[in-house]
């Protein structure tokens, strides 16, 4: 050996800090392979399961995130549903908080019916009448009237007006969601098909992504028969807030709204675009024209349009891993019904060739990765008109206020 004394010298050094060393080493293996950060740490109790490939990242650095709801007492068996399969596909390896808001102050069998579910962190709250109201700006007698009339599903109804400027105004903002980077929007009765093996709100931190998506379709038109016009109005109005590399083309069909929207019952979203102040504008040119109220925009084309137009088309992300279901539409990751991390029957699944999703997927190629080879479907191309049963969308006469 040409250096004899420096290798005695490593030597000594390697036998006074080797205690030090293996102590890292076997620290650095309970927090990975238990999933715990310094928090977990300090309560190993909790899940003492062995190493499982899906690495959750640690506490600090996760993103401050939360699966949140807006729901009803009543509808705790749903709810209790859905996060039972959230936490069985997902949210045991990973613990994210749970967040619910109501019209209504929650019953403790609610909160109780929850919180038996889950060791994550669960927070109960109500909205303030701000948030949840007809504001004063409505015309009453044309909004009667609209009720009156209105033959599409919900047509009658204060409540799932409210709820709609809700998720589209307000829930963001609510003091429970205020502090959060990002939130996964959840409902009762939604089901998930696959095990979610990674960290949904850490892959969009890190691609950039400011909006998630699994199920994409066409609105029923009477619901939002001037929310096109009213958005040109304001996309005319402030031109410099329009995304450079926009996804506008995915909406219309030439100057008209084709109904393309994200299902906004599933969004993972980073939660600083919501509060941009161009969203905020943008809501605030359509909660003053009414259109919530005197038709019955959607929280879902409205976030939609909004994530089109302002969002370049590599910041949304088509979550087509995630098989979800919602009452009457279920989305099945192909190739899966027989075996793999999902279990659900593709062929009862079309979502995935309907007109909205075959576009999305082209525009943003387009746009995104402009020399990639053609897109391929893996089945025939559903219509826009067949992609939704007419009749599943029309009031249903003993409708409840
Ligand atoms: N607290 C509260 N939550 C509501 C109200 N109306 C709807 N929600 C919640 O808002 C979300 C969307 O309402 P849904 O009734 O599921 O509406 P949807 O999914 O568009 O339509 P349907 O499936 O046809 O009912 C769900 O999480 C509901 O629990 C309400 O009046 N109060
Ligand atoms: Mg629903």
């Amino acid at each position: 050996m040409p250096f004899p004394h420096l290798a005695a010298r490593y030597k000594r050094l390697l036998l006074k800090h080797l205690p030090v060393l293996v102590a890292g080493v076997l620290a650095g293996y309970i927090i990975g392979c238990n999933k715990l950060g310094i928090r977990g740490l300090l309560n190993l109790s909790q899940d003492m399961g062995g190493c499982h490939s899906n690495e959750p990242v640690a506490d600090n650095s996760r993103p401050r995130a939360a699966l949140v709801a807006l729901v009803r007492n009543r509808e705790l068996l749903g709810m209790r549903m859905a996060v039972r399969q959230i936490e069985d596909r997902f949210n045991r390896n990973y613990n994210y908080p749970y967040i619910f808001v109501n019209d209504q102050e929650f019953t403790e069998e609610f909160k109780e019916g929850i919180r038996a579910l889950t060791n994550a962190e669960v927070s109960f709250g109500t909205l303030d009448s701000e948030s949840w109201q007809v504001p004063e700006w409505i015309n009453q007698t044309l909004y009667e009237e609209e009720k009156r009339t209105a033959t599409y599903l919900h047509g009658g109804k204060d409540s799932y007006r409210k709820m709609c400027r809700f998720q589209s105004g307000y829930l963001h903002k609510h003091p429970l969601v205020a502090d959060l980077d990002y939130y996964w929007r959840i409902e009762p009765d939604v089901e998930y098909y696959c095990d979610i093996d990674y960290d949904p709100f850490v892959y969009m931190r890190e691609n950039g992504y400011k909006y998630g998506w699994t199920i994409a379709m066409p609105e029923f038109m009477p619901t939002v028969r001037t929310l096109w016009n009213t958005t040109m109005e304001f996309v005319n109005a402030n031109q410099g807030l329009v995304a450079q590399n926009n996804m506008a083309e995915w909406l219309a069909n030439g100057d008209a709204y084709n109904g393309c929207h994200f299902w906004s019952n599933f969004e993972i979203v980073d939660l600083s675009f919501y509060r941009s102040s161009t969203y905020q504008m943008f809501f605030d040119h359509l909660d003053r024209a009414g259109g919530f109220f005197y038709e019955r925009w959607g929280d879902a084309p409205v976030h939609s349009i909004a994530a089109a137009l302002f969002l370049n088309a590599s910041q949304i992300h088509y979550f087509n891993d995630i098989g979800y279901y919602h009452p009457t539409i279920l989305y099945c990751p192909q190739g899966s019904s027989t075996k793999g991390r999902c279990v659900c029957d593709e062929d009862k699944a079309f979502i995935h060739n309907t007109a909205c999703t075959v576009r999305y997927k082209e525009v943003r190629q387009k746009i995104v990765e402009p020399e990639a080879k053609e897109l391929a479907h893996t089945g025939p191309l559903v219509d826009f008109a067949l992609s939704v049963e007419p009749k599943s969308q029309l009031r249903d006469a003993n409708e409840v206020k």
